[in-house]
Parts: C-alpha cells; structure tokens; sequence
C-alpha cells in the first residue's frame, strides 16, 4: 500500500538533493523558511553555475573523481558551504554568509540586504493601521482561533477603551481561558487538527470502544489524546516523541491524564517512545515489512517536519544505503535519498508491525525481530544494525532516535510552523522569518518547549496582528 523505495525520477544536471542539504545546513534561512532554495540560488541554468555556486566547487570533495554521485556530493555540500561563508561570491560587499541568513541571493550582486521594514509611507489602508500591530485585529482573530467563536459587541467595545498594555494583557488572558475550550483541546478540536497528518487516522482500521471501524486495527484516539497532552497546560511538547506514559481522555468536559497503561496498547515500557511506537503507529506504519522505513520518514516527517521523499533533511551516511534487505535501494537515483533514510530506519529493525503467522507480537518490540521472522528476505538481512543515524547523529534503538529529534532546532522548527500555519494561515513568509526564527528560538529556550507560552508570543508578532 505504501511505497517501499524513495527513488529519484529522471537525471536532472543540478544535484536534486543539494536544495534539503542547504537547508539543513542553515535551518533559519529565508530561502528555507517554508520552501527550499531553488536551482538559481547557486545556477545560472543547470548545470552551469553562477559565481556563488562556481566558488563552491573546489570545496565539494576536493580530489574526488567527477562526477560526484548524488550520495557524495550530498555528504560534500556542508564542508564545502561553510569553507566560503566569509567569502563575498557577487563582490556586492556582504559576505556570503550574510546574504544567506538575510535572504538575498549571494550569487547576484544586484541582490543586497535593505534596511527596511515591511511598512513603506504610502502604505495605508483606511480600515486598519497596516504599518503596526492593531490590537482589535487581533483580538478578534484570536478568539476565533482559540476559542471558535468572535468578540461580541459589547466585548469589542470594552477592548477598544482599554489601553494598549490593557489590552495584551487581555488578550493573554483571553488566550489561557480559550485554550481551555473543547474547540481548542476536545475531539476534532483545533489540536486533533493539527494531530491529523502525523497520525493519519483510517476509520476503517480504528479500534476502541468509541467509533470503531469495521477492520479494527489500533485505537488511535490514544494518539491523539497524548499528542492533545503534550500541547496544553504546561506541559513539555517533547514528550509526544519520548513519553513512557499513555494518556487517558475522558469526557464531557475533555480531560486528558497521564496512565502507565492503556488496554488499548501493547508496548512494554522501555521501548515506548510517545506516539512513535503507539499501537497504531506501528501497526500501520510499519505494516508487513521487514525494513520499517515508512514508520522512519513518518516520524522524521511529522514530528521533524522533513519530508526524505521531498529531499528535505537529508543527512548522507558515508557507506549507506547497505540495502540488507536487497530492495534496490543502491542505484544512483534511490542512494541519494536512501543514504539518509536506511540509517534512519534501523533503530526500528526490532518493532512488530502486523505479523499475522504470529499476530500476538504485533505492536510488539520483538528482539531478534529480523532472524526470527524475517530471515528469508536477503541473505544479509540479520546483519542489519539496530544502530542508526538521524541528522548524522549516532543513535542506538528508537528511544535515543526520539531524544536527539525531539532536542533538535528541526522539532522546534517544526512545532512552531503548525501553529503558525494554523494562527497565521499560511507557512512563515521571508518577510516573517525574523519574526519566526525568534518565535521557535524562545520556544526551545526562554519557553522550555511549553506550546502555551509559545503562543503568548505567537499573538504578538506582527505576523498575526498586521491586517
Ligand atoms: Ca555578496
Ligand atoms: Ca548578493
């Protein structure tokens, strides 16, 4: 059902993996804030170079035999980026790496950073005051966001006669009462929504007493309710990749509590790590295969926000993909996407997706998963690692593959964009990146991973509050 093998259509002259290197490489960059750079930012046309790209070519792998396939020039690309960061490539007097972290093209001297905000004279709009934060534009998207419903009259009237300080301090407070609200944290409310593409639910499959398919497989409303945890009160947001505990809903009004168990799972306690190894996560991500990268490039995608098969966080391992289960991966155009994603999947070689000749160990962390179940796939099949890689970090098993991504700036990168998408409206803009850059920096520092007073933040940027 799910695709088994990342592979590259076509041979395209600029590298395809070289826009996912960049923006692991500068994660706060303009160019990668809700995109990826394009073949212009280091090409005049493919493969002919501009002078940022031409500067950078003597540092990709010096003394290696040209062509560099995909998988090394990928593992080249960050030494070599770094090597010309003082450099000024265009001669337009910032230097590379300025133009980089300002969002100018360092590859076109017409390109150069300005001082400018985004408000120009001549900029204004009757209804509102564009130029600055306008606090009753905000205060009414807020409680439509948070709490389902807009400002009364009365209340709007109330607002407006307060001062300035007043009213954020209103607004904070309006935030905490809305975030309360079942809109806010109950079923299909505004956090199951946000929950929705990293659980990807299937009514068909759903298990438990409540809305139960006709093919039960897992019940993944406990998903739900530990990633509904992680997100409110004060709770460490983190935990949706590394809790040991399940959470209980119970409702009318919703509440969430964390229980040791649930007898809706199965994973015994070492090996739990959040919603990565839930019931349903497992069952339906690892499925029949022997290789889980689907249940891998689902967590790097929905909790890490990087999306392999888009060549988004691609971290080549030298001497990967190994391919022990002989899918094919090793061909040029596979390598490039698989050297990241094969080490990425290993630390999950021991989790039982559905295993129906021995259906009691589904959903279940079997050691020796692979000799015992699985021997007849390749003849090197056993010698796959439980040891892997993620960002081209070491790590061994699931449980420090969840720790390292859930400390990452990609985590926080990534939990700050859902709730900017869904505040905001769209993904960070280059004019908002500042602006997005200090929202998920505090976030992972001052806020200590708390979404709620992310969001407290959130409210205050331009972003939100410039109609
Ligand atoms: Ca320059
Ligand atoms: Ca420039």
């Amino acid at each position: 059902m799910l695709a088994a093998t990342l592979c590259l259509a076509g041979g395209a002259s600029a590298k395809p993996p070289a826009g996912g290197v960049f923006c692991s490489t500068y994660p706060s960059a303009p160019a990668c804030t809700g995109q990826q750079p394009s073949c212009n930012y280091c090409h005049i046309a493919p493969p002919q170079r501009n002078v940022f790209g031409a500067g950078l070519e003597p540092h990709l792998a010096p003394g290696a035999a040209r062509p560099l396939s995909d998988t090394d020039f990928a593992y080249a690309l960050p030494a070599a980026l770094k090597a010309v960061e003082a450099e000024d490539a265009d001669g337009d007097g910032v230097s590379n790496l300025e133009e980089i972290q300002r969002g100018t093209f360092p590859g076109d001297a017409t390109s150069v950073p300005v001082d400018t905000g985004r408000c120009q004279a001549g900029d204004t709009n009757p209804q509102y005051d564009v130029c600055r934060y306008d606090t009753r534009f905000a205060y009414k998207r807020l409680l439509l966001d948070v709490c389902g419903v807009p400002p009364t009259y009365e209340q709007l009237k109330e607002f407006s006669a307060l001062s300035r300080d007043d009213q954020f301090a209103r607004m904070d407070a309006e935030l905490d009462r809305c975030a309360q609200s079942e809109f806010w944290r109950g079923k299909n409310g505004q956090l199951w929504k946000l929950a929705h593409p990293k659980i990807r639910p299937l009514g068909t499959f759903k298990a438990g007493p409540e809305d139960t398919g006709s093919n039960p497989l897992a019940d993944y409303y406990d998903d739900y309710a530990l990633y509904t945890y992680t997100q409110i009160d004060d709770h460490d947001a983190r935990e949706v990749m590394t809790a040991k505990y399940y959470v209980r809903r119970d409702t009318n009004p919703t509440r969430y509590t964390p229980v040791p168990s649930l007898p809706t799972q199965v994973m015994d306690e070492p090996h739990r790590a959040g919603n990565l190894t839930s019931k349903w996560s497992i069952l339906y991500f690892v499925m029949f295969s022997a290789m889980p990268r689907n249940a891998a490039s689902q967590a790097y995608r929905a909790y890490l926000g990087l999306d392999i098969a888009k060549q988004e966080g691609l971290f080549s391992v030298p001497g990967e993909p190994r391919d022990y289960d002989h899918a094919g991966v090793t061909s040029p155009a596979c390598a490039a996407c698989h050297a990241t994603l094969d080490p990425l999947t290993y630390p999950f070689r021991n989790y039982q997706g559905i295993y129906i000749y021995d259906y009691p160990t589904s959903g279940h962390y079997v050691p020796n998963r692979l000799e015992k179940y699985f021997s007849n796939v390749s003849p090197i099949i056993t010698q796959t690692p439980e040891t892997g890689y993620l960002f081209g970090q070491k790590v061994n098993g699931v449980i420090e593959w969840a720790e390292v991504g859930a400390n990452s700036d990609a985590f926080a990168i990534a939990a700050v964009t859902d709730y900017w998408k869904l505040l905001v409206g769209h993904p960070p803009t280059p004019e908002e990146n500042a602006e997005f850059v200090a929202t998920w920096k505090r976030f992972k520092g001052t806020h200590q991973y708390r979404v709620q007073r992310m969001l407290h933040d959130l409210i205050r940027t331009e972003a939100y509050g410039a109609p």
